[in-house]
């Protein structure tokens, strides 16, 4: 079975997805939804409460975009983990909601933190000079307006055009087939513990930002009565700095989620490396969070 006791190389976080597909064909169904730039399988999952009813409202949770931050797809293991092997514990959330999980979007930069560069963060499609596009600005809303680079070179270069690479194609695609079912998208980062909700791209607050702000407070608040660690929670441009061409921001105002979230996860090591010690319980303190929030968001959606 699956360990959180240390991080898991891509094919082994696809191995794991199979695994459970064909062992839950009936709640479980695995998805390649597509290829990164070296050609790697990009796979979903999606955890389903057995009754398979058309129209069911979508919860959609992506982790590893950025390479370098380890923990999140770690997170999202755990997610699916306890949504696929404790269905009666989250049966509420299940009846309500299918769970669509992508564990790794960026995996061409992941194995190459793991095998090159620990401190990678972007994609890795070639451009004139330099490698990647920082995947969290290459999203088609407000695209290269602010907080991102038009320098190849540069950790936060936003790509030639919006959706330039693969990786952020199949998540516009999973996002807009979810246009009208999806309710909550979450956005799993590292590090600072913050629960950061639209905008990015500007210090405008969203129409219904607070509602955002209390479904976040809620995770946080989750979080903080269970372990005592705290997080922040605010507009990504209020609490951390403005940058366009998020996921989230994406989601929010293009695929019509009401409620979508960037969450950083803790910090640990030199920052973006938790030593795998910490793997177990900040992954479970995550889930915390996130389920007190979906229950929240149950109440709203
Ligand atoms: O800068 C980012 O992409 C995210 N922080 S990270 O340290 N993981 O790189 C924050 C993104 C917040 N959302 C938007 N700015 N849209
Ligand atoms: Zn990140």
């Amino acid at each position: 079975g699956i360990r959180f006791t240390r991080y898991y190389r891509h094919s082994e976080i696809n191995e794991y997805l199979e695994l459970l597909a064909r062992k839950y064909p009936n709640t479980v169904s695995v998805y390649t939804v597509g290829k990164s730039y070296e050609g790697r399988a990009i796979k979903v999952i999606r955890i389903n409460n057995g009754q398979h009813l058309p129209n069911k409202k979508v919860i959609f949770i992506d982790a590893g975009i950025h390479a370098r931050e380890w923990i999140a797809p770690a997170t999202a293991l755990y997610i699916i983990y306890q949504l696929v092997e404790n269905m009666e514990a989250n049966r509420q959330l299940l009846d309500k909601y299918d769970w669509i999980i992508l564990p790794l979007v960026n995996p061409d930069g992941y194995e190459y933190s793991h095998t090159n560069d620990r401190m990678w963060r972007k994609t890795r499609s070639k451009n004139f000079i330099c490698y990647g596009t920082d995947a969290n600005r290459n999203f088609g809303y407000h695209w290269g307006e602010v907080g991102a680079s038009y320098n190849p070179c540069s950790d936060i270069y936003r790509g030639s055009k919006a959706f330039s690479e693969p990786e952020t194609k199949t998540v516009r695609d999973i996002l807009l087939s979810l246009k009208g079912t999806g309710v909550f998208y979450l956005s799993l980062h590292s590090y600072g513990n913050y629960i950061l909700y639209p905008w990015g791209w500007t210090r405008k607050l969203p129409e219904n930002h607070e509602i955002l702000h209390e479904i976040a407070a809620a995770g946080a608040d989750a979080i903080r009565n269970a372990t005592g660690s705290r997080y922040t929670c605010g507009s990504s441009t209020r609490v951390l700095y403005s940058a366009a061409g998020g996921s989230d921001d994406y989601a929010y105002g293009t695929a019509g989620f009401p409620v979508t979230f960037t969450m950083e996860l803790p910090p640990g090591g030199s920052g973006f490396d938790p030593p795998p010690s910490k793997i177990q319980s900040f992954t479970q303190e995550a889930w915390i969070g996130i389920k007190a929030m979906a229950k929240k968001v149950a109440e709203k959606y």
